[in-house]
């Protein structure tokens, strides 16, 4: 019954800061408290610092921050490695979506083929050729996938493959065309808002966990999946999303199955949430909401990694 956690602080994986500022955050409204409510006990590792924190021009890299991704990255993957050998609770804190790739790597070295892989994102992530943005966070599974054939300097490291098999999308609605072609090609499971809406969540929920009965699982987990209208403060905000009461629904569940063995909680933006009033709270006096401080975004955050503990 023990976490091990650590904060990745990195927001190299695509153009706007704040991401890097979100383990802080969390940190201040709460949560390890939270987690020690709970009854767990906490082996916390501390945050991982990206070191971009001016925006670079993108040059001759592979993607943007290549290099600097490839090498917080390979410490990451040590880390979630580490933490599932000792048979904790892998949680990580990004950060953008860019620091799934160590964590998700990590655990596919201690549990091999038999890690199940659930994405919850309004986005699938498995961009392998640079798009128009040439950002990391919509390329992590991509190259977990094996897509990415090219050796990419910093990721020197990297060789553990997820399969296609071993994965199921949730909440997508936003999908590039490369992506899209992809997971039909692969016939990746997939339960998009508009499978969510016909089957409802419960439905959708009792599939999955039907599908990975008994196996470790692995839940990704990037906040713009949830509706705007609940966590406002990410980077890239996509209508129709999840409810609240449903991704909690959705976490609880993982969690009374008992098979989930670690979290990436992804894309919170303290800076982008929608009034200067919630932005303040992060950098002065921090309001109470409920038993957690922070903004709207920060606090939902807590409470959706509460839920699945
Ligand atoms: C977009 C955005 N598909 C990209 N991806 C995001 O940059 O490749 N993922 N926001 O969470
Ligand atoms: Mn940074
Ligand atoms: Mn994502
Ligand atoms: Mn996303």
């Amino acid at each position: 019954n023990s976490i091990g956690l650590f904060g990745s602080a990195v927001h190299e994986g695509q153009t706007k800061t704040g991401t890097e500022l979100a383990p802080k955050a969390l940190r201040e409204g709460g949560l390890i408290s939270a987690l020690y409510n709970l009854g767990w006990e906490i082996n916390d590792m501390g945050d991982i610092q990206g070191k971009n924190h001016e925006i670079k021009k993108f040059k001759s890299q592979f993607f943007r921050n290549s290099q600097q991704l490839g090498i917080i990255n390979g410490e990451i993957s040590k880390r979630s490695f580490n933490i599932a050998s000792k048979q904790q609770f892998m949680l990580n804190i990004g950060g953008d979506h860019s620091v799934a790739c160590g964590s998700i790597h990590g655990l596919l070295e201690h549990y091999g083929d038999e890690l199940r892989v659930i994405w919850v994102d309004a986005h699938a992530d498995c961009n392998y050729e640079l798009g128009p943005n040439k950002n990391y966070h919509g390329m992590p599974l991509g190259h977990l996938y094996g897509a990415i054939t090219d050796p990419i300097k910093g990721f020197e490291w990297f060789k553990n493959r997820l399969n296609t098999k071993n994965i199921i999308y949730i909440g997508i609605r936003d999908i590039d065309p490369m992506e899209r072609e992809f997971i039909k090609d692969h016939k990746i499971v997939f339960f998009g808002m508009d499978e969510i809406i016909e089957l409802g969540i419960g439905q959708v929920m009792n599939r999955i966990l039907k599908l990975f009965e008994g196996k470790p699982i692995h839940v990704s987990f990037d906040v713009d999946s949830i509706d705007p209208e609940f966590a406002h403060g990410t980077e890239t905000l996509v209508d129709g999303g999840i409810a609240s009461r449903e991704v909690h629904y959705l976490l609880r569940k993982l969690a009374a199955s008992r098979w989930l063995v670690g979290m990436d909680l992804v894309g919170i933006n303290p800076l982008l949430e929608k009034t200067p009033e919630l932005r303040e709270q992060f950098f002065g006096d921090f309001q109470q909401i409920g038993r957690i401080q922070g903004t709207q975004t920060v606090a939902l955050g807590i409470e959706l990694i509460a839920s699945a503990l």
